[in-house]
């Protein structure tokens, strides 16, 4: 039986249009185009419309002030004097409490809303415009979606959501890197809650997931591993995603990081897949973050993979026989990444 689609219109209300990178705005990659060429090229696939869930799981995963500021923050903005005295529609921060300011001192929270915005957000690529909070509190429920299809024992042994805006990047109290909630750290949790009693995160997407590694970095219960270009050449998340980095605590060795080269083709891509399987093995479900942006063609990373090598690490993982939600993440060349997506689920059966 082919893996079942999980959607929502609602993901297509998100539009960064821009992304301040070094000071500078340039054109937004995570366009809503990106759900409709997936799902073209998914179409002959069932396609479930996601349904609605609470705030009781992403309250777990997350500080419930992260989810309060993103639904609220846009009206707010929206509100204050920033599109008429800076040409600003979009929330962007401009300061950040990071330690280099706050040296240990108690943080008093910011009043204006662009103060406010620092404490939340943590770079200024990642924009929240009208629709963002619906888009994202969507992609949620399509991953929560996604587990109920899986954990109903109506024979769906695995299923894809089709998360837009994506999640790996954001923490349990900051967002970050075109992302705003952690769709497959809510799928992770949602899974615990089903009775799964260990869960791995197996992260695909070009870059390192520091979200998701954040949130279960101290937890033995949900195991991270990825596979991603290497932090250390110079790419982001440039702070995380180094092999060094394998949790604490109850999550000593329950983190696992394989940095690559740029460059890096099929081969040694899917040898790096194979010792995340092998990671991911002896667990009970599997989280698998569907970035395609490690594709030759996308413009956000340099990795050299193909469609053929999603489509082995399909193999791979599908291989494992564990009940899978597979959460999309990453993945912006408009022109392949339907097909990215096909080839990774079909592999995976
Ligand atoms: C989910 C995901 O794949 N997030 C990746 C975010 C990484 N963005 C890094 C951007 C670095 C600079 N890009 C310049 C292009 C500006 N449009
Ligand atoms: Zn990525």
């Amino acid at each position: 039986m082919s893996i079942p689609v999980v959607w929502s219109p609602e993901t297509r209300r998100h539009e960064p249009m821009r992304e301040v990178w070094v000071g500078v705005p340039t054109d937004g990659t995570e366009v809503p185009a990106r759900v409709d060429r997936i799902l073209d090229a998914l179409a002959g696939r069932k396609r479930i419309e996601a349904t609605s869930h609470d705030d009781e799981i992403l309250h777990r995963v997350h500080d419930p002030a992260l989810v309060e500021h993103l639904r609220t923050i846009h009206a707010e903005w929206a509100e204050g004097p920033y599109d008429e005295l800076a040409g600003q529609d979009r929330v962007v921060p401009y300061v950040f409490p990071t330690p280099a300011m706050t040296q240990g001192m108690p943080v008093t929270g910011a009043v204006a809303t662009h103060g406010r915005a620092g404490q939340f957000g943590y770079d200024t690529m990642t924009l929240v415009g009208p629709g963002t909070w619906e888009a994202a509190r969507a992609a949620v429920d399509c991953a929560l979606t996604a587990v109920d299809l899986v954990a109903s024992g109506d024979g769906a042994t695995a299923a894809y959501a089709l998360c837009r805006p994506p999640g790996h990047h954001v923490t349990r109290q900051g967002y970050g890197g075109s992302c705003y909630l952690n769709n497959a750290a809510a799928a992770a949790e949602a899974l615990r809650d089903a009775g799964h009693a260990i869960v791995a995160v197996v992260d695909l997407d070009a870059h390192h997931g520091n979200g998701t590694q954040a949130i279960f970095w101290e937890r033995g219960d949900v195991r991270y591993g990825s596979l991603h270009v290497d932090p250390g050449a110079g790419w982001f998340p440039h702070f995380f995603g180094h092999a060094h980095e394998t949790g604490a605590g109850d999550g000593a060795g329950a983190t696992r990081n394989l940095p690559l080269e740029e460059g890096t083709t099929d081969g040694r891509w899917l040898e790096a897949v194979e010792q995340l399987a092998g990671f991911a093995a002896g667990s009970d479900a599997l989280v698998v973050s569907l970035g395609v942006d490690a594709a030759a063609d996308d413009p956000e990373s340099p990795l050299q993979v193909t469609a053929d090598g999603y489509a082995g690490a399909g193999r791979l993982l599908g291989s494992l026989g564990l009940p899978s939600v597979v959460v999309q993440e990453g993945g912006y060349h408009l022109g392949t990444i339907g097909g990215l997506v096909a080839a990774y689920l079909d592999g995976h059966g």
